[in-house]
């Protein structure tokens, strides 16, 4: 259907034992925009919404999303959605994603507070508590994407926060995809954000007379979201944390001579429908010309038949072949790259598993498509991009708690501990913290 592209879609290949080691970095490097720029473009927008409040959102959500609303927020109960609009084979499926991402995440609720002993008569312990207050962005444009709010009002449920507020921008008539509003009520939101961009960040960064102001905020979005999230991160006014620096979003596909080439260009191509600046990437381990040539044959074939073909045929333009002699050499570019999603397309890929220091979410083996945890299988999808799973973890429950330390001294434990709290208050020269455990120590009857 799709004959208009003469050009084959394909991406380009380079070998990796022929590219100098000072250029292996260019490798690395994802299509991302510099943040500085774009969080001076998003700054006039935050500072309306922080000014005018309601106001300016309304009238930001109508120069951008077209919507006139009279207001920008809606309240439980949510309009239960037609059949018509949500046919029951959707809920059932929204329902069965629901349930996965459910168990898998309460799995990973800490049971009780972790208690530790350090001396006789010194407990030390930690324990997890909610944080009350969080928004979670759930974007709109190119694609609607219902299973971004299952991937944060599920874990937001399970940590307990008391307030939810969801946002996400309304279609032109005002209105709110029924997926959304589906689980929106599933996962208890309990306020809906009728905005999106960076007005919609900041709404819920500083608070508005309708909308509740949140202690964190959460969710992919485009370059603006993420400018809005960084900017207010960093005011002391907004008091407000942030899940991780999103950027588009990527996969790395390691295949050897036992790959299927179709399944590996499905793959490629699920990550390469996203956006224009999706990063895919293949790092081919010492395949034979003919398997490359079949994967790259089937990416090709499989793009034209995508109703998103235009915007893969971008992705795919800019990502890359890396051709690999072994799979050590494979493994450790993988590394350096960092992958937000790696799919092992390897005749031992159970046991690969062992050698990844670094990636998002890792999906094993043939039958391990990265669609299912996108959707369903019970692991989050909001995961680092852009090099950050170096250091930072996807979305999980705890992203929605924090933890508390607490101590307990008994006389015993306070004798004990006592004359090496105030040797070291000595030695940095504060004489209130060494008395504090020296009129302690008096009334025990010990001198010190
Ligand atoms: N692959 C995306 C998540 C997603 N895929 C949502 C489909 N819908 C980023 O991890
Ligand atoms: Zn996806």
């Amino acid at each position: 259907s799709n004959e208009e592209f003469d050009e084959k879609i394909q991406m380009r290949t380079v070998t990796l034992s022929t590219i100098p080691e000072s250029e292996r970095s260019s490798l690395l490097l994802r299509p991302v925009l510099n943040s500085l720029a774009m969080i001076d473009k998003v700054r006039p927008i935050v500072e309306r919404v922080r000014k005018e409040g309601d106001a300016g959102l309304l009238s930001l959500t109508y120069q951008f999303d077209r919507a006139q609303l009279t207001s920008n927020v809606l309240l439980p109960p949510y309009p239960i959605p037609q059949i018509s609009d949500l046919p029951i084979d959707v809920r059932t499926a929204i329902d069965i994603a629901y349930s996965n991402v459910r168990k898998f995440h309460e799995a990973q609720a800490e049971k009780g507070p972790l208690i530790v002993h350090t001396m006789p008569g010194v407990v030390c312990s930690r324990f997890a508590r909610p944080i009350a207050r969080v928004g979670i962005y759930v974007p709109g444009g190119t694609a609607i994407l219902p299973s971004t709010a299952i991937m944060l009002g599920v874990p937001a449920q399970v940590a307990g926060c008391k307030e939810i507020v969801l946002a996400t921008p309304p279609r032109p008539d005002g209105s709110i995809s029924p997926e959304v509003l589906y689980v929106a009520r599933l996962t208890g939101v309990t306020c809906i954000l009728k905005a999106g961009g960076a007005q919609a960040v900041a709404a819920m960064a500083y608070g508005t007379k309708e909308v509740p102001k949140v202690d964190k905020i959460f969710g992919p979005g485009n370059q603006w979201v993420t400018a809005a999230k960084m900017l207010v991160q960093n005011d002391t006014d907004a008091l407000v944390g942030i899940d991780m620096p999103a950027g588009p979003s990527e996969v790395l596909v390691i295949a050897d001579q036992s790959s299927n080439p179709t399944f590996v260009a499905s793959d490629l191509l699920s990550q390469a429908e996203h956006g224009v600046d999706s990063q895919v990437v293949l790092v081919a381990v010492s395949l034979s010309d003919d398997h490359l040539a079949a994967i790259e044959t089937a990416v090709d074939e499989q793009a034209r038949a995508l109703p998103r073909v235009n915007i893969a045929k971008e992705a795919i333009k800019k990502s890359l072949i890396i051709r690999v002699d072994n799979l050590e050499e494979g493994m450790r570019f993988s590394n350096e790259y960092a992958p937000e999603h790696l799919i092992l397309h390897l005749d031992n890929a159970k046991d690969v598993v062992d050698l990844v220091d670094n990636a998002g979410s890792v999906f094993v083996g043939a039958w391990s498509p990265e669609s299912c945890g996108d959707y369903a299988s019970g692991t989050n999808h909001t995961l680092p991009t852009n090099g950050y799973a170096r250091q930072f973890s996807g979305v999980n429950t705890l992203s929605f708690q924090k933890h508390i330390t607490a101590q307990e001294l008994t006389s015993a434990g306070l004798e004990e501990l006592g004359p090496t709290v105030v040797k070291l208050a000595e030695r940095e020269g504060l004489e209130g913290h060494a008395n504090a455990v020296r009129v302690r120590l008096a009334a025990l009857g010990k001198k010190n």
